[in-house]
């Protein structure tokens, strides 16, 4: 790349405005790769946020999802949607099974993180980091991202 490209390409990133995207690629602890952490907006702290991630479990052992923590949260908590006679309840979740050679998902509608007791309200496209701790690969942080109220998943632009 020419001096005159390359000065043009810096220009056009400085440009740019912050685009909200999920950390696709995730970060690895052992065999474990936990990617596409995100959450949604909030209004002010006095109902919990929502938290959700994929987990792939590339080794032959199994592992679990024992605990979540982060800063923005007095009482992080695992929870599991679950549909009884119609009607939605969350019970606590001790653990979340990451079985060897499978992908896992903490989604709507399912195992879900919820952060109770929120120190701070949450707006789109900020992050937060959070710390998984695995019973076998220990703990491992990664940063969440604000998506918007109605969100469903992470988004990747491509690069899932
Ligand atoms: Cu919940």
């Amino acid at each position: 790349m020419t001096m005159k490209g390359f000065a043009l390409a810096l220009g056009c990133a400085m440009l740019l405005p912050a685009i909200a995207s999920a950390d696709c690629v995730g970060v690895t602890a052992g065999d474990l790769t936990i990617s596409k952490a995100w959450s949604r907006v909030t209004i002010g702290t006095q109902r919990p946020a929502v938290f959700y991630v994929e987990i792939r479990n590339a080794g032959k052992t199994d592992d679990r999802l024992i605990g979540i923590e982060t800063p923005i949260a007095g009482m992080p908590m695992l929870h599991q949607t679950v549909i009884q006679d119609g009607v939605a309840a969350m019970p606590h979740a001790e653990a979340v099974d990451v079985p060897a050679g499978k992908t896992i998902s903490l989604e709507p509608g399912g195992y879900h993180g919820m952060l109770m007791e929120l120190t701070t309200a949450l707006s789109e496209g900020q992050t937060f980091p959070i710390t998984l701790t695995f019973e076998k690969a220990g703990a491992v942080e990664i940063d969440t991202l604000v998506l918007p109220m109605r969100a469903q998943e992470a988004q990747c632009d491509g690069a899932s």
